[in-house]
C-alpha cells in the first residue's frame, strides 16, 4: 500500500489560536528570530530566550487540537500503508489529537540538559538556575531546534520520502530549510499542498487545495480514505 509522508507547519495550528511566524500578525513580525531562536541568542541572553519559550509553553494549556489535527490522526489510524507525520511545529496539538508526529524542530514541552545531554518531558517554566533532574547541573535549555542547528530525525525522514507514493504539505510557507526542500525530495511521488494560500514552493506541487486547514484537511483525508 502507498506510503504517505505529511509535513505540517504553523498554519495547521492557527485555528487553534496559536500564531504562525510569517503572517502579518506572526511571531517574527513582533520579534527577530536572530534574537530568540538561535544558539547565539541563547548564549547572549538566556533569560530572554527562556521567557519567550516559557510564554509559548504556557499558552499550550489554553489551546486545543482542531479538526485538521484530528483528521490527520484518523488518516494515520485508517490508512493501510505506512504514514509518517513530520511536523515543524513545536506545539503538542498533533500529539494531543492522537498522532505520533516526528517533531523535526523539537517540542516546547521537552527540555534538554547541555551538561549531560539528558532530554525529558517538561511543562513548567525553565530558567538559567533550573537544575537538571538527571545531573543537577543548572544547564537546561528548551529541546527546540534553533536556526543553524540540525533538525531531528533527518535520516528517518529521508528514507520515508524516498519510499513514499504521496507527499502532503500542510500549513507551511515553505521558507525554512531543510523542510522546504522535502517536496523536491519527493518529486517521484504525488505531491499535494494544503495551505491557506500558495506557499513559496507552490509551483513544485502536482496539486493544491487552498483554504483554512480545518476545512481543506478533513475533506482531503475523507477523499483519500474513500479512494482505498
Ligand atoms: C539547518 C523552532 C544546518 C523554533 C524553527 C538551505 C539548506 C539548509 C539550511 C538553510 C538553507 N538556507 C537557509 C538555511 C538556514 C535555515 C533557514 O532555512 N533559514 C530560513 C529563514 C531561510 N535553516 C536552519 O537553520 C535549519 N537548520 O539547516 O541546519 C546544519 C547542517 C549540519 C549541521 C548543523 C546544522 C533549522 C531550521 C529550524 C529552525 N527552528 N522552529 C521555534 O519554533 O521557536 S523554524 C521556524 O520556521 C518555525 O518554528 C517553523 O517551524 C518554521 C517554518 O515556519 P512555518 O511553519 O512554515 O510557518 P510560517 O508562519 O512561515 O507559515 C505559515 C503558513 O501557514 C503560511 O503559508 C500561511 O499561509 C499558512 N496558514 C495560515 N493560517 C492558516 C494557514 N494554512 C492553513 N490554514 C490556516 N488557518
Amino acid at each position: 500500500m502507498t506510503g504517505i509522508v505529511i509535513l505540517t507547519g504553523a498554519g495547521i495550528s492557527r485555528e487553534s489560536g496559536l500564531s504562525t511566524f510569517r503572517d502579518p500578525d506572526g511571531i517574527w513580525a513582533k520579534v527577530r528570530l536572530e534574537d530568540l531562536a538561535t544558539p547565539e541568542a541563547f548564549a547572549r541572553d538566556p533569560a530572554r530566550v527562556h521567557a519567550f519559550y516559557n510564554a509559548r509553553r504556557a499558552q499550550l494549556a489554553e489551546v486545543k487540537p482542531n479538526a485538521a489535527h484530528f483528521a490527520l490522526a484518523r488518516l494515520e489510524r485508517e490508512w493501510t500503508g505506512p504514514v509518517l507525520l513530520v511536523t515543524q511545529n513545536v506545539d503538542d496539538l498533533h500529539d494531543r489529537a492522537g498522532s505520533r508526529p516526528l517533531h523535526m524542530h523539537g517540542a516546547l514541552r521537552r527540555a534538554r540538559c547541555m551538561a549531560c545531554a539528558a532530554a525529558m518531558a517538561w511543562t513548567a517554566d525553565l530558567s538559567t538556575s533550573t537544575p537538571c533532574p538527571a545531573c543537577a547541573a543548572a544547564a537546561l535549555r528548551p529541546d527546540i531546534v534553533w536556526f543553524g542547528e540540525m533538525p531531528m530525525g533527518m535520516d528517518r525522514i529521508a528514507t520515508a520520502l524516498d519510499e513514499c507514493g504521496l507527499f502532503v504539505s500542510i500549513g507551511t510557507s515553505g521558507t525554512v530549510y531543510p523542510a522546504a526542500g522535502f517536496v523536491a525530495d519527493a518529486a517521484h511521488a504525488r505531491t499535494v499542498e494544503l495551505n491557506l494560500e500558495p506557499s513559496a514552493g507552490s509551483d513544485l506541487f502536482d496539486e493544491a487545495h487552498h483554504g483554512p486547514a480545518t476545512q481543506v484537511v478533513p475533506v482531503f483525508v475523507e477523499r483519500l480514505l474513500h479512494s482505498i
